[in-house]
């Protein structure tokens, strides 16, 4: 059992390094990752054997990466073994324990297969009972998740070992999805081609800013600090909820669809017409470099400076003139609208900000799916991000502005009013039913075949501060 003495109580508006998990904030530094889920099959063991777990705190992972970039230093292209673990909780497993306090988030302690509709994702409804087209275990119940990371599959796997033996017959594993960073020249890339994680809020007082980075308070994305306006039982500060969801993405298909519908610009030949409908359906180039600041060619320099490729935001012009460089449906744009609320709820954006700290899974694409254009293997987004607030988080973004097609709101062209936005071509989703988005070109409205992105489910969890599962989890006074 673990001597390490607890960390002390902080003010609200700060928060402690060393007792917030590590993927919440910075997020794990993580070539291979494997979402172990489970059920509880003995509380009394369960709770025995949490103190004895090395979860990794935010504290670790600024230490963690202060070493990798020394060890870089020192020996280009080293790598430097780090397994490292996080756990978080479903309601279920809240239940399990005998945790009685409430969270005071409804739509964690409902679960996510009851928004499973509500979030527009596919399945069919007999009887009035909507059952979606996801992973069986994520239809069942899990009670928690490890999060292992690690720079191989052996440290990974080793750490997942060494964490299921300490865990023993407390707990059954009902689902495990592997996930890895794409190889070569695609590492940083997800699986249809763009590089993702540039743009994350930092939380106010850790770490440096960078131009252009919202810089959130503390309550939004940890929960009971100055910012987070519910009430929490007092050993569930500095925790956070988590959503995790498992996205296949259509990777042939997508690239079929850019390639027979390239725009047509003067000056572009048909190829850079596809990779323009690209840019302009996520708002970035595939290197990085956002569409607003360089809106007919990509930009390697640009997405490479990070003093830079984060820095913009939109023109406030009403109708078309606004959406010229970023449609107003772009992935980036709906999901994280800067400045287009301003006006209307100058708060808002700041409010529905997430942590995003997904990883792709699945293999590359085979030579067979690429000359036939249809996916033969799942593959996608483990997608995972942290708020104070599912329902001003991960809910609100998904539902209330990727699957609105009004949003962001008055942007309609002027004597057009039919022309919305649209969905967010990427993720947006309407139990599967077609769906349109604008902003190619002037008033042209493109008909997306299908959804690129399927959900194959999920849930919602909460993931406690280290003196948490050292106390309330572990059955011990907070
Ligand atoms: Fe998105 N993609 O790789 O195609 N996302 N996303 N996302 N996403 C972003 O700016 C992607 C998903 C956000 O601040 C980039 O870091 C894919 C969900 C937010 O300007 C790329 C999937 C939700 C941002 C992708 C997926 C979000 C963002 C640009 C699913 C929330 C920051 C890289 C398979 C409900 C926007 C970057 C900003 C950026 C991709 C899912 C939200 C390339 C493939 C479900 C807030």
């Amino acid at each position: 059992m673990s001597q390490a003495p607890l960390p002390p109580v902080t003010p609200a508006d700060h928060v402690d390094v060393d007792n917030v998990q590590g993927d919440i904030i910075l997020g794990l530094p993580k070539k291979k990752q494997e979402f172990v889920f489970f059920v509880i099959t003995d509380a009394a063991k369960l709770k025995a054997a949490l103190p004895s777990l090395q979860v990794t705190s935010t504290g670790d992972v600024i230490r963690s990466r202060e070493a990798i970039t020394k060890a870089k230093q020192q020996n280009p292209g080293t790598l430097v073994p780090l397994p490292l673990l996080n756990i978080a909780f479903s309601q279920h497993g809240l239940d399990a324990l005998g945790i009685k306090d409430r969270l005071g988030d409804a739509v964690f302690s409902a679960g996510q297969l009851a928004d499973a509709h509500n979030l527009g994702d596919q399945g069919k409804t007999t009887g009035g009972k909507f059952d979606p087209d996801w992973e069986q275990a994520f239809k069942i119940r899990i009670d928690a998740v490890l999060l292992v990371v690690g720079e191989t599959w052996a440290t990974v796997n080793a750490k997942v070992a060494e964490t299921l033996n300490t865990l023993g017959d407390s707990v059954r594993v009902v689902y495990d999805l592997k996930a890895s960073v794409r190889p070569g020249d695609n590492k940083g890339h997800e699986h249809f081609g763009w590089e993702d994680g540039i743009s994350n809020p930092a939380v106010k007082g850790i770490g440096t800013p960078l131009p252009g980075q919202r810089v959130l308070p503390p309550g939004i994305i940890v929960t009971g600090k100055t910012g987070d306006t519910v009430r929490r039982p007092d050993w569930a500060v500095e925790g956070s909820f988590m959503a995790f969801r498992q996205l296949d993405q259509l990777v042939p298909e997508f690239h079929d669809f850019l390639e027979k519908n390239p725009i047509d610009h003067p000056g572009l030949d048909r190829k850079q017409g596809s990779e323009l409908l690209g840019a302009r359906l996520m708002g970035r180039w595939k290197s990085g470099a956002p569409i607003q600041l360089s809106p007919l060619r990509d930009d390697p320099e640009l997405a490479k400076d990070p003093q830079r490729n984060n820095n913009f935001v939109y023109p406030q012009d009403k109708g078309e003139e606004g959406q010229t460089a970023c449609p107003y449906a772009a992935h980036i744009r709906k999901t994280n609208p800067r400045n287009d609320l301003d006006n209307l709820a100058p708060k808002g954006v700041e409010r529905a900000s997430i942590i995003r700290a997904g990883i792709p899974f699945g293999p590359e694409v085979s030579f067979g799916e690429n000359e036939e254009k249809v996916t033969e293997y799942h593959r996608g987004l483990a997608f995972v991000s942290y708020q104070s607030d599912l329902s001003e988080g991960f809910q609100f973004v998904q539902k209330s502005w990727a699957n609105a097609p009004s949003f962001p709101p008055q942007k309609a062209a002027a004597g057009a009013p039919a022309l919305v936005p649209g969905l967010d071509p990427i993720i947006g989703q309407a139990n599967g039913a077609s769906r349109t988005t604008l902003g190619t070109t002037s008033g042209h409205q493109l008909t997306l075949p299908r959804d690129f992105v399927v959900s194959r489910g999920g849930e919602y969890f909460f993931s406690p501060s280290i003196r948490a599962l050292k106390t309330v989890f572990a059955g011990k006074a907070a």
